[in-house]
């Protein structure tokens, strides 16, 4: 079977301030590799891999990897539009890096209307907590996912500790989001791509439909 088939490709985009470990996080989810002294990302980096989300359904998942300085947010918000799914990284002993969440949370909610982003929130580098470095609670960050309406798992790309599970997580999410509905296919935006929409059984026959109509289209955020 060649595993580069896909029915579904999502693109999803990495945010959170620099140094947080968003492409650690990346290289350790599709190389399984971490470096301690990673190239700084430098306007946009992309990478590719694929899950079966159920038996015969195999996704491609499309992730953008940002750069968290100000200096290049001109390049990055360009991107945010054709997303479906974002990675809310913050690194649990910085806590700038969780005050910060929202900012970028409400930042992409306004720049893709009328589409929706599926979040889920991460706080990376939890390998740090056994050296009491923790600045930023646990139960802090689930309020915060809770209040802005999504899952949050804590990460470390060094140990490996759950990096496969908050991709993996946000992409059957949002394949759940597009069997309900609340994900929608729609013309000349990018973020989900179906390749052969008549050879799928989907649970929701609306789905493999392209619609322009305005009924359909729900403003990010609900
Ligand atoms: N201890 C620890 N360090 C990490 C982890 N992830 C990344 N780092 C380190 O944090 C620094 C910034 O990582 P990077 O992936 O470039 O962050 P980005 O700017 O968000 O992409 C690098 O020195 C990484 O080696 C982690 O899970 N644990
Ligand atoms: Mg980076």
């Amino acid at each position: 079977m060649d595993l580069t088939i896909w029915q579904y490709q999502f693109r999803i985009i990495m945010l959170g301030d620099s140094t947080v470990g968003k492409s650690s996080l990346l290289k350790r989810y599709t190389e399984d590799l971490f470096l301690d002294t990673i190239n700084q990302t430098v306007g946009v980096d992309f990478y590719v891999h694929f899950l079966e989300v159920e038996p015969g359904i195999r996704v491609k998942m499309q992730f953008w990897d940002t750069a968290g300085q100000e200096r290049f947010r001109s390049v990055t918000r360009s991107y945010y539009r054709n997303s479906v799914g974002g990675l809310l990284v913050f690194d649990i002993t910085n806590r700038a890096s969780f005050d910060h969440i929202k900012d970028w949370h409400d930042e992409v909610c306004e720049r893709v209307q009328p589409h929706k982003v599926i979040f889920t929130l991460v706080g990376q580098k939890c390998d740090r907590e056994a050296h009491k470095e923790r600045a930023v609670s646990r139960a802090e960050a689930e309020k915060l996912a809770a209040q802005l309406g999504m899952p949050y798992v804590e990460a470390s790309a060094k140990t490996g500790h759950n990096a496969r599970e908050c991709f993996e997580l946000l992409t059957r999410r949002i394949y759940q989001g597009l069997l309900s509905g609340e994900v929608e296919l729609l013309d000349g935006w990018d973020g989900v791509k179906c390749s052969a929409p008549q050879g799928l059984h989907l649970q929701r026959p609306s789905i493999t439909q392209t619609s322009t109509s305005p009924k359909n289209q729900r403003k990010c955020c609900g």
